[in-house]
């Protein structure tokens, strides 16, 4: 008795065991952790590990695990590692990608492997259209450039200067902001683009001065506003008139308590910002920074934790099935309040819903905080919404 009692409990372990294999769900997730944008890494690094440290590792009865992968920010190492993880790994999802030609790069593999891929930082407009498996938690650049043109235009600003990093998500908001602002009467003096590796803004920053424009429209990637700052006090440019005006990837959170006083008074437009003003951002704010040293969560954190809500809820909605086509049903017209406030998944585009918020960077309890004082609600890509007409 005794003996068959041991034997059906060591079988019933060894059942147990071999459940418990069966039951994760593997999330490879590439970032870039070294490197130029390597900040970019780091904040959502660390905001997928705040996400399952509050909601725990345990979804629909499976246990989520996460493989962090570097892909140092070159595009030929994401696509191998994407590879290795769906091949050897089995990944569920893929998710990560901090720069545009990063989550390009990966679009074949997850429409042959039928896997979700789950855009959390790139924000170039076409991405979604790259495979039927992507969807976006982060921006477009579109979305906040063109109220931003909008913002100049009801302002006063009647010539603008644009310069923005030379690659997918600079060339959007380039066209973006100039296609709005000129609909709306004002002159583009010039548009200017800078290599994305190793930018020298100098001469860029004499021709836009040349130019005496009312504001110089900025867009440069998460991790390169401050050296862009520096070099135009340098050439002082921030005493020569011209209005600063950017999208909030240049007023990054990671790096504007850094950037000095004169960022004080910079409109901006953004999805998100570290002091929006909710009880959900407060929370998340405070645990992110309690967790990270006293760092402060950017827009790329935010992108992070909403991307790994949308896999767990995804799978909750499945009841644990990792099949591709009905993970992404799932995902597809998914609303929910994230820190950054209401966002849905547009179940035609795959594409994030979310407000953007007009921002003044000002002082608060003696740091420099992008300061919201606008809100234009639910905002969808506005480039394939153009598309559609
Ligand atoms: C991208 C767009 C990257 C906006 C960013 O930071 C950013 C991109 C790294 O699509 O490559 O702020």
């Amino acid at each position: 008795m005794l003996r068959r009692g041991l034997i059906a409990a060591a079988a019933a372990t060894l059942l147990a065991s071999a459940a418990q294999a069966q039951e994760t769900v593997k999330v490879g997730l590439i970032l870039p952790m070294t490197g130029p944008s390597a900040s970019t890494g780091k904040q959502i690094d660390a905001a997928v590990k705040l996400y399952q440290a509050v909601n725990g590792t345990t979804v629909a009865g499976k246990k989520v695990e996460v493989i962090l992968k570097d892909d140092t920010g070159v595009a030929d190492i994401t696509k191998r590692l994407a590879q290795e993880l769906v091949v050897n790994d089995k990944v569920a999802f893929l998710a990560g990608f901090g720069l545009t030609p990063l989550a390009l790069a990966v679009a074949p593999i997850a429409t042959q492997a039928r896997v979700p891929e789950i855009v959390m930082a790139a924000g170039t407009s076409t991405i979604t259209e790259a495979s039927p498996f992507i969807a976006r938690t982060s921006f477009t650049l579109a979305q906040s450039s063109v109220p931003m043109a909008d913002w100049s235009i009801k302002n006063g600003i009647k010539k603008v200067v644009t310069l923005v990093s030379d690659y997918g998500p600079g060339i959007d908001a380039e066209k973006s902001f100039a296609e709005k602002f000129k609909a709306e009467g004002g002159t583009i003096a010039e548009s200017l683009r800078v290599p994305l590796r190793n930018p020298d803004f100098a001469p860029f920053l004499q021709k836009a001065a040349d130019a005496k424009p009312d504001a110089l429209f900025v867009f440069v990637p998460s991790g390169f506003g401050a050296q862009f700052v520096k070099q135009f006090v340098e050439r002082g440019l921030d005493k020569s008139g011209i209005k600063l005006i950017a999208t909030g990837d240049v007023t990054d959170d990671d790096q504007l308590n850094g950037m000095g006083d004169v960022m004080i008074g910079v409109i901006n437009t953004h999805n998100y910002s570290a002091a929006h003003d909710s009880p959900a951002n407060k929370a998340f704010v405070e645990a992110f920074k309690k967790a990270n040293n006293g760092m402060r969560p950017n827009f790329m954190a935010v992108g992070g934790y909403d991307g790994m809500h949308l896999v767990y809820e995804a799978l909750k909605k499945t009841g644990g099935a990792t099949d591709g086509e009905k993970l992404m049903a799932a995902i597809k017209g998914m609303a929910w309040e994230s820190p950054r406030g209401p966002i849905s998944i547009d179940p035609d585009t795959r594409d994030i819903i979310q407000n953007i918020y007009v921002r003044k960077v000002d002082k608060q309890n003696g740091e420099l905080y992008n300061v919201e004082f606008a809100t234009i609600p639910n905002v969808k890509d506005p480039v394939k919404a153009a598309k559609k007409n």
